[in-house]
């Protein structure tokens, strides 16, 4: 019988290397399941559960009251070499249930049968209603000791250092949707200090669509899939955000920033985060100072392009959460730098004319720079998904003392809703003691019982005043640590639903943010804008939104225009005489290229010994070379992590051809539909895809040897961006230099000044 081309292919590797295939699965690169390599045979002999992975890392084993224990975190979870049951009685036989004889009927009396059944029947618990798709890390946040004079917030202190759990997440989408949608990110800091849980509720873009939160029912049913159909998932390319967002002029300030790269960052490591709203800190001798907080990423704010965006979507929809976890067990841990604008404490509460409590507004950081306080580092993955992300619970009203709210009318909304939306998502009033919710301070708060009370309380005396309880628990007066509320004065006035007149302006700092761009971030938001209005069904809607483009920018609105086929409107305000803020483009500097991909084309024909040399500077500059090779197991020595069926251009950074691969067995559109028409190419066409790809993702790509045809084949040698020639750490080093502006953007003249 003749043996197909790929069958073949797989019996050459596993024939030649078949002393080699357990090893060369062994984990050299990130991600890797399990924390010790399986073995072919099933483990029979009763041992202890394995110790989690290198880089996990779990919840402070914490009493429900906040005391430490001193156990292990192991110790929350599963104990004993044994199968149990729920009780701890040892199983004999999972795998059948008990019946009246071989052939049934089952018996009602199986207990290990109902438990096990019914349990798995319960293991899903409401999603959250936004930012349901996310992905968490643990952490460390040191003090810098700068902020003393502004916060008496204890673990701002110098040199403190409190653990973190800090949850990014996407907006729109379900739980089970790709990470690189257009949307904003969740970026939630749960800061555990010794004077009780700070949770910073952040997002990575610093405005808000809405100024006061009884709209946010509107924007999310605006935002979400359609009601009928339910389609489309996770997006804003769809009439129903449009038609709320064009008529509910108010949004298109952040409407803006989603449309721009901020919209599709390359990794959450790669993002800022912003508060959003104007805190009110007070400090140890009572004065008071208005804030924004900032994270900024150590690694520079980065994005996708739209394509790679789509792609990803269906190659690798995890890719964010990949990047973060993979980043960590790499030891390329993702660092921030937490900041601080601060304004004073004023009547008016504005600062430059900018009115604090509209989060529709940010105050340019040319205005108010952002001062350093401290830096959060994220050095461990969590050891279980659901105890740990999915059952965090953050809060705004989650402050220490030091740090207070203002009026601003969506933070006070947001006030209500978050204890709220945690009664139904983890089921009753107790989910502060979920370990990871558990704060590091002692808890004696005479709140009592409630569905899945885990904490012991002693004592009969839940309230205040007692004399039984010997008059515990006291109030706190200052000196002992005690939140202060801020004595604000309240305003008299009227009671009315209505605004002030400062948020009537709508345009004026959406308008700065275009100005502010840089002309290749121009052309993204106009591909961006124009994209999703033309994936609008009404011309109604694309109309009133091209509306409000005119009253933005007359270019950008020219231009939109033209993609979709309408007439520019002329604008029915004013424009806004508004100052650019370079700090709000994320192009232009160099920025360290902690964890990053690299793909690296070998040929197993070819000599590999550049190739060791290459991977072994890749590991060594801080970021994982990923091997790409006709067939999977080795090649010479070297372990394959790609092939040229399974790997694709969006999953690295940069692209290094070591070698022109003649097309693989199965190089056959029947096998691999990239392949396309593969009988008449010379190099692999997946191979010419992938540098395709890069070369039109504006990625570095380098090539020695063999590997410098390939450029002429694909018809990008000589172009910007494209290294050719030399050794191959010679190509490697000039590739990392272009690594570090993020993308070679002068590959593609902009059309937009
Ligand atoms: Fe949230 N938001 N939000 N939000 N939000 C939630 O709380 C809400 C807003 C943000 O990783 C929910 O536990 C209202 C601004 C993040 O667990 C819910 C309003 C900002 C996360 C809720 C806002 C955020 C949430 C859903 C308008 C940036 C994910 C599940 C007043 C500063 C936290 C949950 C995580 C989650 C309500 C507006 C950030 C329903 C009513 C502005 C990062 O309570």
């Amino acid at each position: 019988m003749d043996v197909s081309k790929p069958a073949k292919a797989v019996r050459d590797v596993v024939g030649t290397a078949a002393e080699k295939v357990a090893d060369a699965l062994t984990p050299d690169v990130p991600g890797a399941p399990g924390s010790a390599p399986p073995t072919v045979e099933e483990p029979t002999t009763p041992r202890e559960p394995l110790p989690p992975k290198a880089e996990q890392g779990a919840p402070e084993t914490r009493t429900p009251t906040g005391a430490p224990t001193g156990a292990p975190t192991t110790a929350n979870g599963q104990q004993g070499a044994f199968l149990t049951t729920a009780q701890g009685a040892r199983l004999r036989d999972t795998d059948h249930s008990l019946k009246a004889g071989p052939r049934g009927p089952v018996l009602l009396q199986d207990h290990h049968l109902r438990e096990k059944i019914t349990h798995f029947d319960h293991e899903r618990i409401p999603e959250r209603v936004v930012h349901a798709r996310g992905a968490g890390a643990h952490g460390v946040f040191e003090a810098y000791g700068t902020a003393g004079g502004v916060t008496k917030a204890g673990f701002l202190a110098k040199g403190r250092t409190t653990d973190v759990f800090v949850r990014f997440s996407t907006v729109l989408g379900s739980r089970g949707s790709a990470d690189t949608v257009r949307d904003t990110r969740g970026f939630a800091t749960k800061f555990y200090t010794d004077e009780g849980t700070f949770d910073l509720v952040a997002n990575n873009m610093p405005v808000f669509f809405i100024q006061d939160a009884i709209k946010f029912p509107d924007i999310i049913h605006a935002g979400k899939p359609h009601p009928d159909r339910e389609i489309p998932q996770a997006q804003s390319a769809h009439d129903t955000f449009w038609d709320f967002v064009s008529l509910h002029t108010e949004a298109q300030h952040h409407t803006m920033w989603n449309m721009s790269d901020r919209g599709i960052p390359r990794s959450y490591r790669m993002m800022e985060g912003f508060g959003v709203h104007t805190f009110r800190l007070v400090n140890a001798a009572g004065e008071t100072a208005l804030v924004k907080f900032h994270w900024k990423p150590k690694l520079g704010v980065h994005s996708l392009t739209w394509e790679e965006a789509q792609l990803l979507g269906g190659v690798d929809p995890d890719f964010h959460r990949r990047d973060l976890y993979d980043a960590i067990e790499a030891g390329a841990f993702p660092e921030w730098e937490l900041g601080l604008q601060v304004f004073p404490d004023t009547p008016e509460e504005t600062f430059a004319g900018i009115d604090l409590l509209d989060p529709t507004k940010i105050v340019p950081e040319e205005l108010a720079p952002v001062q350093p306080v401290g830096k959060l580092t994220l050095n461990r993955t969590p050891t279980n998904f659901f105890a740990e992300t999915e059952q965090v619970a953050f809060h705004v009203g989650h402050l220490p003392p030091g740090i207070d709210v203002t009026n601003d009318p969506l933070l006070q909304g947001r006030l209500f809703s978050y204890v709220d939306t945690q009664l139904t998502r983890l089921g009753g009033p107790n989910f502060s003691q979920i370990p990871i919710n558990r704060p590091h301070a002692p808890v004696n708060d005479m709140l009592r019982d409630g569905f899945h009370q885990q904490a012991v309380h002693a004592g009969v005396a839940p309230y205040r005043p007692n004399s039984l309880d010997g008059g515990n628990p006291f109030p706190a007066g200052d000196d002992d640590g005690a939140f202060v509320d801020v004595p604000v004065q309240v305003t008299q006035a009227p009671k009315v639903r209505a605004n002030p007149v400062s948020f009537d302006d709508h345009y004026s700092q959406a308008r700065l943010f275009w100005l502010s761009m840089s002309p290749v971030e121009k052309e993204h938001i106009v591909r961006a804008y124009t994209f999703e209005l033309g994936k609008c069904y009404h011309q109604a809607i694309r109309e009133r939104q091209l509306q409000c483009l005119a009253n933005i920018d007359p270019v950008l609105c020219a231009e939109v225009a033209t993609g979709l086929g309408l007439p520019a409107p002329e604008p029915t305000v004013p424009l806004a005489d508004a100052a650019p803020s370079p700090a709000l483009s994320q192009v232009g500097g160099q920025w360290p290229a902690d964890g990053r991909t690299v793909g690296i084309v070998v040929d197993p024909r070819a000599g590999l010994d550049d190739v060791d040399e290459v991977r072994r500077a890749v590991f060594a500059a801080g970021m994982v070379p990923l091997l790409i090779a006709p067939h999977g197991g080795r090649v010479g020595d070297l372990p394959v992590q790609r092939t040229f069926a399974t790997g694709r251009s969006v999953e690295f950074d940069v692209l290094l051809l070591a070698g022109a691969p003649a097309p693989a067995p199965d190089a056959s559109p029947a096998r691999d539909a990239k392949a396309g028409a593969a009988d008449s190419a010379t190099v692999d066409p997946r191979v010419l895809l992938l540098v395709d790809e890069c070369w039109r993702h504006a990625k570095a790509i380098g090539a020695w040897g063999a590997g410098v045809d390939v450029l002429g084949q694909a018809w990008v040698a000589g172009t910007p961006g494209v290294v050719a020639g030399g050794s191959g750490a010679e190509v490697f080093a000039a590739v990392q230099r272009l690594l570090a502006a993020h993308r070679v953007w002068e590959r593609f003249p902009a059309s937009v000044a």
